[in-house]
């Protein structure tokens, strides 16, 4: 079987991979060879004899900072000549969202760069189809950003999601967070579940979900109804 979608993570923690994802629906996904990834240890790229894989800043300040070479010569080695995209992991990327992650999907191969460090010399930039961040605070290194990437993006993979898992109504397929869900007993320490639910009128269940689903949604995160609107504009 040659797999739906392949992973090539580009890190000097090579051996943190599959990590918390080779369990669970992407572990599945792997075992089965519907996804497949490999992590590369940049290590292996760095010509020089220490093995040198980061230096000084120019300008001066603190840490190091990711040396071009090792990297440009990592992606030329296991790119080959296919046309897989480059993601560089980055907290000055753009942030990932469903659209993104649902974008990313779309190619059969992606080459992950997690960096370490203070940062990627600029010029690593020019080998990047995309810069991608996990969200708006700082992370040691690119890995867990890059574990991140690899579970959302998956899910959007035909067959990684079983028929159990349903992505439909999933949290910002929408555009809206999801509505809240219950399950047994009806009451629990005074807490109870909506009459609503048990009632079995489908039609009144679908109604009070959307408009839970809105609610929550207005309360918690109003910028997602503003993107939507934005988005039939
Ligand atoms: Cl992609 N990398 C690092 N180091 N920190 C982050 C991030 C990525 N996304 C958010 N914070």
């Amino acid at each position: 079987m040659t797999a739906a979608m392949r992973f090539d993570v580009i890190t000097l923690f090579p051996d943190t991979f599959p990590g918390p994802i080779g369990i669970g629906v992407v572990g599945r996904a792997l075992q089965s060879g519907l996804l497949e990834l490999e992590a590369h240890n940049l290590r292996d790229y760095a010509g020089n004899r220490h093995r040198q894989v980061d230096d000084i800043p120019y300008g001066g300040g603190p840490g190091m900072v990711l040396k071009p070479e090792p990297v440009f010569s990592a992606v030329r080695d296991i790119r080959g000549d296919t046309a897989a995209p480059v993601v560089l992991l980055t907290p000055t990327g753009r942030v990932l969202n469903h659209a993104l992650a649902e974008e990313l999907a779309r190619h059969p191969r992606l080459l992950l760069v997690a960096g370490r460090y203070e940062g990627f010399d600029e010029r690593i930039s020019s080998i990047a189809d995309y810069e991608v961040s996990i969200g708006d605070y700082v992370l040691s290194g690119g890995e867990l950003a890059a574990m991140v990437l690899i579970e959302a993006v998956s899910r959007h993979v035909p067959g990684v999601l079983g028929d159990e898992d349903s992505a439909g109504d999933d949290s910002f397929v929408t555009g809206m967070l999801e509505h809240p869900q219950y399950t047994r007993p009806p009451e629990f320490e005074g807490l109870k579940v909506p009459d609503v639910l048990l009632s079995g009128h489908h039609e009144e269940i679908r109604r009070w979900r959307e408009r839970m689903s809105l609610e929550r949604t207005r309360e918690r995160r109003p910028e997602l109804l503003q993107e939507m609107k934005g988005e039939t504009r």
